[in-house]
């Protein structure tokens, strides 16, 4: 056998816009998703939902399902409990049933599961199955859900007047957190000279992915093996609470999340329609389909937001902020779904204070239940950043309002400055580093903002409408460390195997799973950086827990904060074992061997280098004596702290006064996520982002009428922004890395969604604040905006 050629010939490592490893498959149509995959002798599920949001279940006939040719079984919530399956622990350690046992808490509730040959058969059985209701009052508005005559929820846990976060005030009420200290807050607001309050709703949104979820189960009976297959952002996790729920050794449980068709958070939990595949499985002893339609998904999977918040600002006269006071009532539907570390019941919603210097603030949030689908769940982003970012940065122009200042010199005169890092914020966390105002200052120079003031004069003297909004948010990403994030008791860290081959490829794996963030490309870019290696020759494996090594999964940002740290570490380790290979190889002592331009080199004498690949050729055929052969490790990585990305964004509208059309005209978005790996993924995710923020701001909401009724089950109610809506975006970068983070870098996925909101709603309210415009609620729709026009005289 000849020696390869061993001279790398396309090194791709960090800042390089290479385009995705991963899309040449999902281009050709070659993607392997969920309902791609079929197994000899497969059965369908379909589920049965309520017609009601509340209502006893008198009785549930299952006859003349059974009846339909191809039908094999239908069980409900009897069936589970004898199984000792009949509720999952939410993310929150709350217990949802899977189906629902006596009476249904939500309008589509899952009531039965019917299995059959064909997904037909089993739609049809699903509709046969006859269950009879008594409906029951219901709750729909959270600040009556604690009202004295509310009607009692969770007949499960009526009783129980304390929680896993404190005392429980009433059956509806499911926990009150707080941080900062309220008596120094409210001294420090009473001794302001200025102070502004609102109130304010970050409306329930949900991420509508165009592949809704969907799992397979299959139990072999013959080997006791358990491959799930499931659309998950974090298969480990799921292995390790399917493990404890079904008692099944984690060996014999083998999750597999395949190719994801968006997750967006919405593939975080774990559904009723996943158990009942597994459990049908398990009881049927063959694979069983479960996938779900447009609407189970818009209806019964994940929903984000549901805030309802109010604020009290206070300030100097010329404009310094002095101390934030903030109330939420959090709506979290009918069983607590939030996923959010057991630390942190209300998530990271403290980093509300944002990019300012509050000496003082104060935070309270109530979560409770209504007869809605469990809420709290993740939407880009997990843990509460995006409500919080929301609420300061449109409060802060509130505040400029009252103070008749400019939004970005209000905002100027109160960003943390680069010497004050690491910054303690008053709700408690510690910022890695950030120059806001250098980035503020690059998009206000980038979007011309003095001329479009100047243009905005002259537009309103002509009874024009047009606004500026500015959001200048800071975020917090990366969960763990372990020290204080876990999510039912499993610590939040990650890890990363590298295998590099004797011939100079290699195979990467991490226990993040990527749905379309791009993982297959920068995970390798990483490793193509701190080894030497050829981007082309590195694969990169995510979601099977047989063979990744465990992690937390994708969402919140945390892949690069944490995956991407471990991927550098462990290649890091794995140079530092080839630094002796390549030292033997060199024939001088590992202290005269420098890595030098992605080789290893003698020191000081260039001509005498090797590579990575002939380092890895060596460590499997010609290993130094007494050194263990081979070139692979794996690295468990737990950052020291969280990330703190930032942005700048800048907006200009037009509105027409005759329809209450809002234009967006420019839109501006300056992010700053650190180093920077991959610049054309980091702009695609950027320009998602601000697409789903454009989304939330003015087009969707899930409603529901005062009977519970879901108002948004399909895409003719519940709004996806096309080519046609969406904005041109004007993306730009400055670049503070992070001080922790082994290769600087900071999460970017979710920054766009957070940020860009406030800079929306501020531009649409700064176009209407001389008509006497404070606030609009999201979504900011042509009606809402007609309706505000002509109750300010305008026709
Ligand atoms: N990146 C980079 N340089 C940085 C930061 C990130 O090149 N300084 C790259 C990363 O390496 C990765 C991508 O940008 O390829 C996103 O990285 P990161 O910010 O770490 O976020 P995650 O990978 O953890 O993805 C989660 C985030 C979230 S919270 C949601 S929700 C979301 C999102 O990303 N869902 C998505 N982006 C999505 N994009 C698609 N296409 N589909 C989804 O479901």
């Amino acid at each position: 056998v000849q020696t390869p050629n061993l001279e790398p010939k396309g090194i791709q490592g960090l800042g390089k816009a290479i385009k995705r490893k991963e899309d040449a498959r999902f281009i050709v149509g070659k993607g392997n998703y969920l309902d791609d995959i079929n197994l000899p002798g497969m059965l369908y599920m379909a589920l049965v939902h309520s017609p009601y949001a509340h209502a006893k279940i008198l009785n549930i006939d299952t006859s003349e399902a059974l009846k339909i040719p191809g039908v094999k079984a239908v069980i409900t919530a009897k069936d589970l409990a004898a199984a000792g399956l009949s509720w999952i622990p939410t993310l929150a350690g709350d217990k949802q049933m899977v189906l629902a046992d006596g009476k249904v808490l939500y309008q589509h509730q899952e009531v039965a599961a019917v299995y059959a040959e064909t997904r037909q058969a089993a739609a049809d059985g699903a509709a046969a199955v006859q269950v009879e209701y008594e409906p029951l009052p219901v709750v729909v508005d959270p600040y009556k859900a604690t009202a004295p005559d509310a009607p009692v929820l969770r007949e499960d846990i009526k009783d129980q007047m304390s929680g896993a976060h404190g005392p429980r005030r009433h059956p509806n009420h499911i926990w009150t957190w707080e941080v900062g200290s309220k008596d120094e807050t409210e001294k420090a607001l009473a001794q302001s000279e200025v102070r502004i309050k609102q109130h304010m709703v970050y409306p329930r949104s949900h991420p509508a992915p165009l592949e809704p979820c969907g799992c397979i189960g299959d139990m072999n009976r013959a080997t006791g093996r358990l491959t799930v297959y499931m659309t998950t952002q974090a298969p480990h996790a799921i292995r390790t609470v399917l493990s404890l729920v079904t008692k099944i050794p984690e060996n014999n449980i083998r999750v597999i999340s395949p190719d994801i068709g968006g997750g967006f958070g919405n593939k975080v939990p774990v559904y009723p329609g996943y158990v009942c595949a597994i459990v049908g499985s398990i009881v049927l002893g063959a694979p069983v389909k479960w996938v779900e339609t447009r609407t189970e998904n818009l209806t019964t999977t994940g929903f984000a937001r549901d805030f309802h918040m109010d604020i009290e600002i206070g300030a100097t006269k010329d404009g310094r902020v002095t101390a934030m006071k903030v109330y939420t009532l959090a709506d979290h539907g009918a069983f607590d779904a939030a996923a959010d570390p057991s630390k942190y019941p209300a998530g990271l919603f403290s980093i509300c204070t944002g990019s300012y210097d509050f000496q003082k603030a104060y935070a309270q949030v109530e979560a409770v239940y209504t007869n809605k689908a469990p809420g709290g769940v993740a939407y880009r982003c997990s843990f509460r950043v995006t409500e919080a970012s929301y609420l300061i940065e449109r409060s802060m122009d509130v505040l400029a309002h009252e103070l008749k200042m400019d939004p970005a010199e209000l905002r100027l005169k109160n960003f943390i400055q680069p010497h004050q890092f690491p910054y303690p914020s008053a709700l408690g966390w510690t910022y890695d580093s950030g120059d806001y105002e250098k980035t503020l200052k690059v998009a206000l120079e980038r979007i011309g903002y003095h001329e479009l003031r100047k243009e905005q004069a002259e537009k309103r003297a002509r009874g024009e409408l047009m606004g500026i909004g500015i959001s200048t948010f800071t975020e917090i990403v990366g969960a763990g460390p372990s020290k204080d994030f876990d999510i039912l008791g499993i610590k939040m860290f990650d890890g990363a195997e590298i295998r590099v081959h004797p011939t100079g490829s290699a195979i990467v794996r991490a226990g993040t799973r990527h749905q379309g963030q791009g993982h297959e490309t920068t995970w390798a870019q990483i490793v193509s950086e701190e080894l030497g290696l050829d981007v082309d020759k590195i694969i990169v494996e995510e979601g099977d827990t047989d063979t990744a090594p465990y992690g937390l999964g994708t969402y919140a940002s945390r892949s690069t904060p944490t995956a991407g740290g471990a991927m550098a570490l462990a290649a890091r380790r794995i140079r530092e074992k080839a630094k002796k290979i390549a030292a033997h190889l060199l024939e001088v002592g590992e202290n005269d061997v420098e890595w030098v331009d992605k080789k290893f080199q003698v020191k000081g004498v260039p001509g005498k280098s090797v590579t990575m690949n002939e380092v890895a050729f060596a460590a499997y055929t010609n290993p130094p004596p007494g050194l263990e052969p081979g070139l692979e490790t794996t690295y468990y990585y737990d950052p020291p702290n969280l990330t703190f990305p930032h942005g700048a964004y800048v907006c200009v509208v037009d509105i027409d006064k005759g329809t209450g059309e809002v234009k967006v005209r420019r839109f501006v978005a300056i992010d700053d996520c650190g180093t920077i790996i991959n610049p054309m993924i980091v702009e695609g995710q950027v320009h998602g982002g601000l697409t789903e923020g454009f989304a939330m701001a003015f087009m969707q909401e899930i409603a529901f009428d005062e009977q519970g009724n879901h108002l948004a089950s399909n895409f003719t109610d519940y709004l996806l922004p096309t080519a046609l809506e969406t904005p041109k975006w004007e993306t730009g970068h400055t670049v503070t890395p992070s001080p922790h983070h082994p290769i600087g870098a900071k999460g970017v996925g979710e920054s766009p969604t957070v940020g860009s909101p406030a800079a929306f709603v501020n531009a649409v309210v700064d176009a209407l604040a001389h008509l006497g415009v404070r606030h609009i609620d999201m979504p900011i729709t042509r009606e809402k905006v007609w309706r505000v026009l002509r109750s300010a005289g305008i026709d």
